[in-house]
C-alpha cells in the first residue's frame, strides 16, 4: 500500500491549487505570517497517514510531501494494490490529478482518500477514487483490511517539527532536541458551530479516544521518550485539558517516575479553568493554544472566563501563550471590528493566530449558511483557507475588506507586542525567576532546560530585534532592552557573550533574510519516504 500527502510545490500559486499565501508551515501560515525574518518557520509531517501506516500490518510506504515526479516515479516503481491519499479541503485539485494519475501510471490500484477534503458531500463527482472515506481512518483501514479494527492502537515516534528556521538561520537539529508529537485523540465534543475537526469526528459530545487513560498515555510517553530523546510533546488533541481524570492520573504518574516533561497543547478556556496553576505547571504545560474567538461570541467553551486575566497569569507562570481570534464573525462590522482586534492584541499572548470566520463543509456553520444562500458558489476551494477572503456573503463586510481586516489584525499584533520570538523569551524568564527554586525538581529541570536557551542563542535574538524594532515601536525596543539585561544580571558571562559574538551574526543573517522575503522567496518541506513491513521481491 502507498499512503501519500498531496503533491507540492506548496507555497507557489499554480493551477492544481497551491497558493504562496497558503504554505506548509505552522507559524508562517496563520501565527507569525506579518513577522518578516522573526517569523516562526517550521513543517509538520502528514501525522494521519503515519498514524494508519503504524497500525496495519500490510507492507506500507508513507510518501510525505512529494512533488508530481516523485509521485509518479513511486507508481512506477512499485505495484501498489492499494493508494491511499490524505488531503484537506484546499488540496482537492491535487487530489484530483493524483487520482488521474493513478488510473493511468497504476490502473490496478484501488484508490482511497481520506482526510478532512472528504468532508466535501459531492467529492465523488469531482475525483475518481474507489473509497472515500469519511472520520477515523485507522479502523476504516483495518477493516478494509480483514485487521482488528479495535486493536489497541500503536503510536508511532514523530519528530514534531522539521526544518525549523527563525532570522534567517536554520536551527540545527539534534536528536532529543525537537518535540515529539502524541495524538490522544481526534475530535472535540464541544462542537463550536464553525469548527471543522469537530464535525469531521462526530460533532458535538463526540470524539475518538486513542488512549483512554492517564496510564495509557504514560506508557506511550515513555516509549516515544525513549526512541527520540524528547523530553518535550506536542500533543495534537484538540482540547487536551478537557478530560482531566486523564490528565491528572497522567501527572502523578509522572511525578512518581520523576519525568520532566514539557507539554504544549490545546485547550479552551474553560477547560484550562479546571485546573490550579500549580497543576498546570506540574504536569509541565509550558505552552497552550488558547481560542480567544471574540468577546461577543457566545461560545460554551469561553462562558464566564477573563481571558485577558487568564493569558497573563498563564504568562507569569511561564506558560507561552498562543491566541486564536476570529475574524469577520456574524456580529463583526466595519464599525466595531477595530476594537475587536485591538481587544485581542492587547491580550499581549506570546502568538496570535488570526483566522476569517469560514464556513467549510461538513459544519453546522456551512449548512446554515448554505441554507440562508449566502455561500459564495464560484470560490476555487483552494482560496478558502481562512487566509485570504470570506467565501461566503457577511451581512456588513465586504469580501475585500475581509483580507483588509485580517491583514491588519496581524500587524497590528506585530507592531503592538513585538516579535513572538521575544515574547516568548518574555515568558520563559518569567517562568524560571518564579520557578527556579521550585520544590518539585522536576518543575526546576524543566525551566533550567528551557532557560539554556534564553541565556545563549534567544539573548542574541533579543539584541538584534532590540535594535531592528526601534524603527517599529520604540516602547517594545524598550522592553526587549530591558529584558535583555534582566537575563544578563541572572547569568552575565553567558548572556553577554552571546550577545556580542552571535548577535552581530543574527543582525546580518536577519537582514538577509528580510530582503529574500521581500524578493518573494518561499519554504518548501523536504520529501520524505517511509516503508514500513517491506518486503523486497527481486
Ligand atoms: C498539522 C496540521 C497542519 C500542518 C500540515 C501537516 C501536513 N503535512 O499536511 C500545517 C500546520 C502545515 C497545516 C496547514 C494547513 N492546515 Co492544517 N491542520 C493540522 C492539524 C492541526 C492536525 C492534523 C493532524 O495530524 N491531526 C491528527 C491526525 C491523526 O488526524 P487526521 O489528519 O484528521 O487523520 C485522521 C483522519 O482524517 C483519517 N485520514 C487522514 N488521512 C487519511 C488518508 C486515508 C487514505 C484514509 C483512509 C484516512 C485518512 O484518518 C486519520 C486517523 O484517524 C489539523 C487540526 C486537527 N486537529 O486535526 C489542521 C487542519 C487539518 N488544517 C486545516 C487547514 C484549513 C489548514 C490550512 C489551510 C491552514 C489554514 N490557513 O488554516 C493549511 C494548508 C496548508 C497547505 N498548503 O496544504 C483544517 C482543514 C479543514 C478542512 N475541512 O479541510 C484543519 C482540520 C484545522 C481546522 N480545524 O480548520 N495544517
Ligand atoms: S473548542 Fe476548539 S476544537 Fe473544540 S469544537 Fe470548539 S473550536 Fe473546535
Amino acid at each position: 500500500m502507498l499512503l501519500t500527502s498531496v503533491f507540492g510545490p506548496y507555497a507557489q500559486d499554480d493551477s492544481f491549487g497551491s497558493r504562496s499565501i497558503n504554505p506548509m508551515e505552522l507559524y508562517h501560515n496563520q501565527v507569525t505570517r506579518a513577522q518578516g525574518s522573526y517569523s516562526i518557520r517550521m513543517f509538520h509531517r502528514s501525522w494521519g497517514i503515519m498514524m494508519i501506516q503504524a497500525n496495519i500490518s500490510a507492507p506500507c510506504a508513507v510518501l510525505d510531501f512529494p512533488k508530481r515526479k516523485d509521485f509518479e516515479r513511486e507508481l512506477n516503481q512499485n505495484q501498489y494494490d492499494i493508494v491511499g491519499i490524505s488531503s484537506i479541503i484546499v488540496n482537492v485539485g491535487k487530489v484530483r490529478e493524483m487520482c488521474r494519475m493513478i488510473r493511468q501510471l497504476s490502473p490496478r490500484s484501488e484508490i482511497v482518500v481520506g482526510g478532512h477534503v472528504t468532508s466535501i458531500s459531492n467529492l465523488d463527482e469531482m475525483i475518481d477514487a474507489d473509497h472515500i472515506v469519511r472520520g477515523e481512518g485507522i479502523s476504516w483501514m483495518r477493516r478494509y483490511l480483514g485487521e482488528d479494527p479495535s486493536a489497541a492502537i500503536r503510536h508511532p515516534s514523530i519528530v514534531s517539527g522539521l526544518q525549523t528556521r527563525v532570522m534567517g538561520i536554520r536551527v540545527p537539529e539534534r536528536k532529543g532536541g525537537t518535540a515529539a508529537t502524541i495524538i490522544p485523540s481526534v475530535g472535540c465534543p464541544m462542537g463550536c458551530n464553525f469548527c471543522t475537526t469537530s464535525a469531521f469526528f462526530g460533532g458535538k459530545g463526540k470524539f475518538v479516544n486513542f488512549y483512554q487513560t492517564g496510564d495509557e498515555l504514560f506508557e506511550v510517553m515513555c516509549k516515544i521518550e525513549a526512541e527520540l530523546s524528547a523530553h518535550s510533546f506536542f500533543v495534537m488533541d484538540e482540547n487536551f485539558l478537557l478530560y482531566r481524570q486523564r490528565a491528572l492520573r497522567l501527572l502523578e504518574r509522572m511525578k512518581s517516575a520523576g519525568k520532566s516533561w514539557e507539554l504544549s497543547v490545546f485547550s479552551s478556556a474553560n477547560a484550562i479553568r479546571k485546573y490550579t496553576m500549580q497543576e498546570l505547571v506540574e504536569l509541565g504545560v509550558s505552552w497552550v493554544w488558547l481560542g480567544l474567538e471574540s468577546p461577543h461570541s457566545t461560545y460554551s467553551k469561553l462562558q464566564g472566563a477573563d481571558t485577558k486575566q487568564l493569558t497573563r497569569d498563564l504568562r507569569e507562570n511561564g506558560i507561552r501563550v498562543q491566541g486564536s481570534t476570529i475574524i469577520g464573525l456574524e456580529h463583526h462590522t466595519p464599525e466595531n471590528l477595530p476594537d475587536e482586534i485591538e481587544y485581542a492584541v492587547t491580550h499581549h499572548t506570546d502568538f496570535h493566530q488570526f483566522m476569517l470566520y469560514t464556513p467549510a463543509p461538513g459544519t453546522q456553520l456551512y449548512r446554515q449558511m448554505a441554507a440562508e444562500g449566502r455561500i459564495l458558489e464560484d470560490i476555487d476551494p483552494a482560496d478558502v483557507h481562512g487566509q485570504f477572503k470570506f467565501n461566503f456573503r457577511h451581512a456588513a463586510i465586504s469580501r475585500d475588506d475581509s483580507k483588509t481586516f485580517l491583514d491588519w489584525a496581524f500587524r497590528r499584533d506585530f507592531e503592538v507586542n513585538g516579535p513572538s520570538l521575544f515574547r516568548m523569551c518574555d515568558t520563559i524568564f518569567k517562568g524560571w525567576q518564579r520557578y527556579k527554586d521550585y520544590p518539585d525538581q522536576r518543575v526546576r529541570e524543566r525551566f533550567a532546560r528551557q532557560t539554556r536557551k534564553l541565556s545563549s542563542a534567544y539573548n542574541a535574538a533579543l539584541w538584534v530585534m532590540e535594535r531592528e524594532f526601534k524603527r517599529v515601536n520604540r516602547h517594545v525596543s524598550e522592553q526587549i532592552h530591558s529584558l535583555r539585561r534582566q537575563i544578563e544580571e541572572e547569568f552575565p558571562v553567558v548572556a553577554r557573550l552571546a550577545a556580542n559574538l552571535l548577535g552581530p551574526v543574527m543582525l546580518w543573517t536577519s537582514r538577509r533574510e528580510e530582503k529574500r522575503l521581500a524578493a518573494g522567496h518561499t519554504y518548501e518541506p523536504p520529501t520524505i519516504l517511509e516503508r514500513r513491513n517491506w518486503i523486497v521481491t527481486s
